[in-house]
C-alpha cells in the first residue's frame, strides 16, 4: 500500500532514500507517479518550499555544539494523559521546584464516525487516538519531555509543533517521525497560558493533518496558580476540555460523503474541499454530538469549571448558553482575566480558558456562537448541572398560555 510521506522532501531526506516504499509514495504525491494516484494534486512551488523548511528546521539545532541544558534542580514526574474532555491529574499551585514532566504520545491514524446520521466519517490523524489530542498541564518553568511514537502500521509521517515552546518551529523541526520511529523532545515552558499544539509535517500536509484532528492543547499554569485582576487566587473544581475541529469532508456526485479504505486516501479530495475554506463540520471532540447526551459534561450547582477550548485552525466564539465566562483568559495567564463575558474569542491557532461557577441546575449548551457552526455544523456541547433551582435568579412567573385578543 502506498505510504503518504510529505511530498516536498523526496530529494533531501536521508530517510526517504533509505525507504524505497515511501519514496514511491512521495513520488506519487508530487505527480511524478500520476498514474498511481490519478487524483493527486499538482504541488505548487510554495508547498514544496514549505515542506523543505519544516523538515530542515531543527537539523542545525540537533547537530550544533550548543551547551547541554542544566537539568540540576529538576525532578522527574510522569504525567498520565487522558482522553478529552478530561484533564490529567495535576496541581493548581506547584509544590516544590521545577519539574521535568514526562509524557508519551502515539500518533494513531483511525477511522472515526463524524456524524452517525449521514454516514460522514474520516480517517482521523490523532495524538493518542482522540480528537483533540490529550490536554497536557504543566507549570511555568517546568520542562515538557515528550516521547512521540509513530507506529509502524501508520501511513504517514507526523511531528508536533508546540505553540508554547521556543525554537525549531515549536519543535516541529526536531520531531519528524516516520512509521516505526520515535523521538524525544524536551522544551521549557516559559510562557503561562493555554496553547495549541499540532502536527506540521510541511506543505499542504500541515492543514491536511490539522483538519484531520491532529491538534490539542497544553495549559501552562503560573506556579502560584490562577489569579483575578487584583491578584487573589482563583481555583477550579474541574476542567472541561473542548477541542473544536473543523472538517472538510469530500462528497460524491450524489452529495453523499465519500468513504476511504485507509488514512491518506482522501488527500486529493480533501485538499479540494479545504481550498473552499468552508468546513462541512465544526464539532467538539471529534464528532457531532460527542459531548451531548451520554457524553455531556456533568457538574453541580456551586461547582467551578475551567473550560479549556482549543481551535488549531479557525476562529471560534464560545458562549455558554444560560451562563457566563466569569473569568476568561483569551491571552496569557500573566494578563488579568476578562470578567463576566457573554461570548469570548478563540483566535484560530490558539487555546483559551474560561472559568464559571454554576448557579442554576439544568442543561447548558456550550456553543460556537456563530450559530450556523454551533447548530448546523455541530459545534455544540452540553453541560448537565445538578442542584437546587434558585427562583431569585430566574422564575417562570406565567407558563406559556393562550391569551384573549
Ligand atoms: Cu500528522
Amino acid at each position: 500500500m502506498t505510504k503518504f510521506i510529505n511530498p516536498g522532501l523526496i530529494k533531501t531526506s536521508r530517510r526517504n532514500v533509505l525507504r524505497g516504499s515511501m519514496l514511491a509514495g512521495a513520488a506519487a504525491m508530487t505527480g511524478a507517479g500520476a498514474m498511481a494516484a490519478p487524483r493527486a494534486p499538482k504541488l505548487h512551488g510554495i508547498n514544496a518550499a514549505s515542506a523543505k523548511i519544516y523538515n530542515a528546521a531543527g537539523k542545525e539545532e540537533a547537530a550544533s555544539d550548543a551547551k547541554p541544558a542544566d537539568l540540576s534542580g529538576y525532578t522527574r514526574v510522569k504525567q498520565e494523559l487522558v482522553p478529552p474532555p478530561f484533564a490529567p491529574v495535576h496541581e493548581q499551585v506547584a509544590t516544590g521546584g521545577p519539574k521535568i514532566i514526562e509524557i508519551t504520545m502515539e500518533t494513531e491514524e483511525r477511522l472515526m464516525v463524524v456524524d452517525e446520521d449521514n454516514g460522514a466519517s474520516i480517517w482521523a490523524l490523532t495524538y493518542n487516538g482522540s480528537v483533540p489530542g490529550p490536554l497536557i498541564i504543566v507549570h511555568e518553568g517546568d520542562m515538557v519531555e515528550l516521547t512521540l511514537r509513530n507506529p509502524a502500521s501508520s501511513m504517514m509521517e507526523h511531528n508536533i509543533d508546540f505553540h508554547a515552546s521556543t525554537g525549531a518551529l515549536g519543535g516541529g523541526g526536531l520531531t519528524h517521525v516516520y512509521p516505526g520511529e520515535e523521538c524525544v523532545l524536551r522544551w521549557k515552558a516559559t510562557k503561562p497560558g493555554c496553547f495549541t499544539y499540532h502536527c506540521a509535517p510541511g506543505g499542504d500536509m500541515i492543514p491536511y493533518h490539522v483538519t484531520h484532528g491532529m491538534n490539542g492543547a497544553i495549559m501552562v499554569l503560573p506556579r502560584d496558580g490562577l489569579k483575578d485582576k487584583e491578584g487573589n487566587p482563583l481555583r477550579y473544581d474541574s476542567i472541561a476540555y473542548f477541542g473544536e475541529q473543523d472538517y472538510y469532508l469530500p462528497k460524491d456526485e450524489n452529495g453523499d460523503y465519500r468513504t476511504y479504505e485507509a488514512a491518506g486516501e482522501d488527500y486529493a479530495d480533501s485538499l479540494e474541499v479545504m481550498r473552499g475554506l468552508i468546513p462541512t463540520h465544526s464539532v467538539f471532540n471529534g464528532a457531532v454530538g460527542a459531548l451531548t447526551g451520554e457524553g455531556a459534561i456533568k457538574a453541580k450547582v456551586g461547582e467551578t469549571v475551567l473550560m479549556v477550548h482549543n481551535q488549531a485552525n479557525r476562529d471560534s466564539r464560545p458562549h455558554l448558553i444560560g451562563g457566563h465566562g466569569n473569568y476568561v483568559w483569551e491571552s496569557s495567564f500573566t494578563d488579568p482575566p476578562l470578567q463576566d463575558m457573554e461570548t469570548w474569542f478563540v483566535r484560530g491557532g490558539s487555546a483559551v480558558a474560561a472559568m464559571y461557577t454554576f448557579e442554576q441546575p439544568g442543561v447548558y449548551a456550550y456553543v460556537n456562537h456563530n450559530l450556523i457552526e454551533g447548530v448546523m455544523l455541530g459545534a455544540t456541547a452540553h453541560v448537565v448541572v445538578e442542584g437546587q433551582w434558585d427562583n431569585a435568579l430566574m422564575e417562570q412567573v406565567v407558563a406559556p398560555r393562550s391569551f384573549e385578543t
